[in-house]
């Protein structure tokens, strides 16, 4: 193919590229309120900058640390799995004071580990309100002897440190007496659901004005809200479940009033969202809608003083990657203890990620997936990309020394280490349709080396 020709050809792959990305996330939602419409594109901008968010699952399940009768494999899900009774879970609350939290030190942590926004379980299925909400008094203010708003000084100390604010509500409660214990988790232990307080007359309309109350309240009392992240709730949103879902569309509809610019994750039946939420798992392959993979350091959400599980600070980078290699986001959890201190060996792993960010950040933040543009003659086929570059993820290091790339049918300008402070160009040689990097005999990273390939911005050049 001539020069010309190649451009046209890759100027129209392009559109559409960029016809199928746009139809897949350019939804308008409409805030019912005011007529003013801001499309998901747009609302989601800092949320694809942002790739790398801390997930934290703190609540009355921390107190009991994962052990309930002496065995120890508990997390959040205790009051379920172990089969406490509403009146006996309760008690928790009267001894739960975090005394050694600090607002201050946990956003720090965020921030130093290259963490850019945090999401924080506000209420989990348990159904304790670690928020002042005036509609229960089963929350942290009046119900412990703390007494005090953790949320009110997470969101103040975010908003001075420029991490974004979000927070979590899971739809399915143990403790609402309103909540249907048919909308909670069938297992062999539990083949008809479980509910602290089960009450056959359970009226779900009740408990949703409840939810609905509470939604307003942690996305008006709190400043911005990046994210409003609801947590599944059974088949509650099911397509059978006409009902639930109008009353989950007026719920959007109020959110989009009350927070024009927070997103929706996808678990309010699919209602409204703005994002996907794949749990444990990455996807296999680049996807074309936005999407944010949660995920645990060690085995548990909420803390268990027993689970020494961790995940290395290598393979935490290894999945930020290729979650960002494909795409999408990376939310990291860590479950603070009941006194309000997050685990030493979370905030050790979480420090070696930020360090490896702190020079290797320019090939995750703000980057889109870079796959599959190029094949290349190793393992691993992580790359991000931004206009007119490619940042190659090598966490193998050739043992020839060498990359190749192929179908580069781009015009090269360029190629370096990412590490390398001085961006020394890397010697190439540029074939018809790929282009051979000669890399250094040592690298530079211990975890993954990045090479930076810098072409010509074919878009850039029609402008
Ligand atoms: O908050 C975290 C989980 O508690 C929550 N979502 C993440 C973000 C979640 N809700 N439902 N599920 C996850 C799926 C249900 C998992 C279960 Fe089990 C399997 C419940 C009972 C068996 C894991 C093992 C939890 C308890 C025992």
């Amino acid at each position: 193919m001539k020069t010309q020709e190649r451009l046209f050809s890759y100027c129209l792959s392009l559109i559409m590229i960029a016809t199928i990305f746009f139809s897949c996330n350019r939804t308008t939602v409409k805030s019912s309120g005011n007529g003013s419409s801001i499309d998901t594109l747009k609302k989601s901008e800092w949320f694809h900058e942002a790739k790398f968010g801390l997930f934290i699952h703190w609540g009355l399940y921390a107190s009991l640390a994962g052990e309930w009768n002496g065995k120890t494999d508990y997390g959040e899900w205790i009051q379920y799995s172990a089969n406490i009774p509403g009146i006996e879970y309760e008690k928790i609350a009267k001894k739960f004071n975090p005394v050694k939290f600090d607002a201050k030190a946990w956003v720090t942590m965020a921030k130093q580990a290259g963490m850019k926004y945090i999401v924080i379980t506000t209420k989990h299925h348990e159904g304790f309100c670690m928020f002042d909400s005036k509609l229960t008094n089963y929350d942290i203010v009046d119900a412990t002897p703390y007494g005090k708003d953790p949320m009110k000084a997470l969101s103040e100390e975010c908003k001075k440190q420029g991490i974004t604010m979000c927070f979590y509500y899971s739809v399915k409660d143990w403790h609402h007496p309103e909540y249907p214990v048919k909308y909670t988790y069938f297992s062999k232990e539990h083949p008809e659901g479980f509910h602290g307080f089960p009450n056959s007359e359970a009226d779900y309309q009740k408990y949703f004005t409840y939810l609905q109350g509470q939604v307003k309240e942690i996305l008006t009392n709190y400043g911005p809200v990046g994210i409003i992240w609801f947590d599944w709730s059974g088949s509650a949103f099911n397509k059978n479940e006409i009902m639930n879902r109008q009353r989950a569309q007026s719920l959007v509809d109020s959110i989009h009033k009350w927070q024009p610019l927070c997103l929706i994750n996808n678990r309010l039946g699919g209602i409204g969202a703005d994002y996907g939420t794949p749990e444990q798992e990455i996807p296999g392959g680049k996807q074309n809608t936005a999407f944010e993979v949660c995920m645990t350091l060690n085995n548990h959400w909420g803390y268990n003083k027993n689970d020494n599980n961790w995940k290395s600070s290598k393979e935490v980078i290894y999945n930020l990657c290729d979650i960002a290699s494909k795409g999408g986001n990376y939310l990291l959890n860590v479950g603070p203890t009941a006194e309000g201190l997050i685990p030493e060996a979370s905030q050790k792993i979480l420090k070696e990620v930020g360090a490896w960010l702190s020079l290797n950040g320019e090939a995750i933040y703000g980057t889109t997936s870079g796959g599959p543009s190029v094949r290349w003659n190793s393992d691993i086929k992580m790359i991000t990309a931004k206009p007119g570059t490619f940042y190659l993820h090598l966490f193998n290091w050739p043992t020839d020394n060498k990359i190749y790339l192929n179908d580069f049918e781009r015009k090269f300008e360029k190629a370096y280490l990412l590490a390398d402070l001085e961006k020394k160009s890397l010697k190439t040689d540029v074939h018809s349709h790929g282009i051979m990097i000669h890399l250094p005999e040592t690298p530079l990273d211990s975890i993954n080396n990045v090479v930076v390939v810098k072409f010509e911005d074919v878009n850039k050049e029609s402008k």
